[in-house]
């Protein structure tokens, strides 16, 4: 199979199925102007026969500027009805007279017929950058390469960068430990169609009509969580199923428990107060944390320790001291100054990871 002259065609090849892709990035389309701006061929296997489905321009290739080589379909890849073409030396856009930055198209395939693309940029891109130098996509993201690129500030050029456009949906609560139902809505922001999940732990899956199967559900609506759930979802797009991702949900509605301080006992009388230490335990979630106020009695006074255990004297407010350890805890108090013949008290709270105190 050979190509329009010098189109260079064969530049970028790709397959998916019954469907091959073949760039030509030089092609010049007379139609629009004497200048190269690149096509990208489609055919489609019947048989042993195949056929071309569609040829493909870029749809700003007469751009009011003449841009003279964009060389759209330098790069393609194709899965399911998605493909992804890249056009590294395309312009800005017409009224930036920034040059060469490059774009990348994304097409879809409905029933046969590629719709009209839609148009990636880099907002960051500057000159030469080679945006679109290479795609790939798969059913889980759209990846572009832009190997020119420069660090943030434009002084080291040349180190290349990667951009991704995922296609997996994603929800509005992120796996945790909550202290009452949550409401967890699913969206994609690109090329899904439908998502699915289910909430007893299985796979969602569909069957080749896209009806759900067993205990998967098509999403409408968000997902009311009342008990300990893992939430496994899926999107269906141009691009095929996503890979099943999963997020898991506590609900924790028990306030965690500080069981006792072990050392020193309640009432002791000691030469050296080195440590105070006790244990706690929650239902569900777990302990987060453990903190202590330490008061002297005689002076009402506080303890004042900041969170790398440094001791700061006594002060007239309370200050929360963050003990290590969980369910057992443990704070280091050889730092603090403890005054022979005074009394002190022990005020100890702790917090689940439900935030439940
Ligand atoms: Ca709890």
């Amino acid at each position: 199979m050979l190509g329009p002259h010098n189109s260079a065609f064969g530049q970028s090849v790709a397959i998916d199925k019954n469907t091959i892709i073949v760039g030509a990035p030089l092609e010049v389309d007379k139609k629009i102007g004497d200048y190269p701006i690149g096509a990208v061929y489609i055919f489609v296997r019947f048989g042993d026969v195949l056929q071309q489905q569609a040829r493909l321009i870029s749809p700003d290739a007469n751009d009011a500027n003449g841009e003279e080589l964009e060389s759209f379909g330098h790069s393609v890849s194709i899965i399911g009805e998605l493909l992804v073409v890249g056009a590294p030396k395309k312009g800005f856009n017409p009224t930036i007279l920034d040059m060469e930055v490059g774009a990348v198209y994304v097409f879809v395939r409905d029933d046969g017929f590629w719709q009209k693309p839609v148009r990636l940029n880099a907002i960051d891109s500057r000159k030469g950058t080679l945006f679109g130098e290479t795609v790939a996509v798969s059913e889980d993201a759209i990846v572009i390469g832009k190997p020119n690129d420069s660090d943030q500030s434009g002084t080291i050029e040349g180190i290349g960068s990667i951009y991704i456009v995922s296609l997996f949906p994603t929800p509005s609560v992120l796996s945790g430990s909550y202290p009452s139902d949550i409401s967890i809505a699913l969206t994609c922001e690109s090329y899904c169609n439908t998502i699915y999940y289910t909430i007893d732990g299985s796979e969602p899956a569909i069957d080749s009509d896209g009806l759900p199967l067993d205990s998967t559900i098509e999403y409408k609506e968000p997902i009311l969580i009342t008990d300990n759930t893992t939430l496994k979802y899926i999107s269906v797009g141009p691009a095929g199923t996503t890979t099943v991702k999963t997020a898991n949900y506590v609900i924790d509605r028990v306030n965690p428990v500080l069981e006792e301080v072990t050392s020193p006992i309640n009432g002791s009388t000691l030469g050296e107060l080195s440590s105070i230490e006790g244990i706690a335990s929650d239902d569900e979630a777990g302990v987060e944390q453990v903190e202590i106020i330490i008061q002297d009695t005689t002076t009402q006074q506080f303890a004042n320790m900041d969170d790398e255990g440094v001791f700061h004297g006594w002060t007239d407010t309370p200050t929360w001291i963050k003990a290590n350890g969980t369910t057992a805890w443990q704070v280091d108090t050889s730092n603090i100054a403890f005054v022979t013949n005074n009394t002190y008290t022990v005020i100890a709270r702790t917090v689940d990871l439900a935030s439940n105190i």
